[in-house]
């Protein structure tokens, strides 16, 4: 499914995103830009140690923000870093920084003059976030940005998973 906001276009895939050609694809980061499980253990391991080495070079990012380092051997040129907030019932300001992880995810993009990103679901793994509502979040967000800025052309979301796919599809259906 796709659809198009001004210059961009937003669409859904099904599937691994260490394997996007996208100029740069997202990670699931936490804080410490340590590695983990999940997305960020395979965007680690598919492109190599070059990405961990700039994440130590870092330092870390904190919730809601987005940091940018080299795709490594990934088909993508960057990755870029956020992380999304851990859900804890909905009352800690989740819903805020799942959005600016988002938004701060494309401005960096667009400073970089990059056209084109996906983004996995984030937050909906190891972090909780019950997925329609992460949903909801990822595309308002992103149909936002792309109704204010015109610099990026594709904004993939890529989801591993056949029921977070489907939850996406029925919230974007929503919001087109
Ligand atoms: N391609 C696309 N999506 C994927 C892939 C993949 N290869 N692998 C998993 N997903 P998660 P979070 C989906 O747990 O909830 C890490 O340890 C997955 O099915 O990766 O933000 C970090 O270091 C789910 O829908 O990220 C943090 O500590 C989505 O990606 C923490 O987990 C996000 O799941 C971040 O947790």
């Amino acid at each position: 499914m796709k659809a198009q906001f001004n210059a961009t276009s937003i669409e859904l895939a099904a599937g691994d995103i260490t394997l996007e050609t996208t100029d740069a694809i997202v990670n699931a980061a936490n804080e410490h830009l340590a590695g983990g499980a999940g997305v960020d253990e395979a965007i680690h391991r598919a492109g190599g140690p070059a990405i961990m080495a700039e994440c130590r070079k870092i330092g870390g990012c904190p919730t809601g923000q987005a940091v940018i380092t080299t795709g490594g051997w990934l088909a993508a040129r960057y990755v870029i870093h956020t992380v999304g907030p851990i859900y804890q019932g909905g009352a800690k300001g989740e819903a805020g920084l799942l959005s600016s992880a988002y938004t701060n995810s494309l401005t960096l993009t667009a400073t970089k003059g990059l056209q084109s990103i996906a983004f996995p679901a984030i937050s909906c793994g190891i972090y909780g976030y019950p997925v329609h509502e992460a949903a909801h979040l990822a595309l308002a967000a992103c149909i936002e940005f792309a109704r204010k800025n015109n610099g990026i052309k594709l904004i993939r979301h890529v989801l591993f998973d056949q029921r977070t796919f489907n939850i996406f599809e029925q919230e974007f259906k929503k919001l087109v």
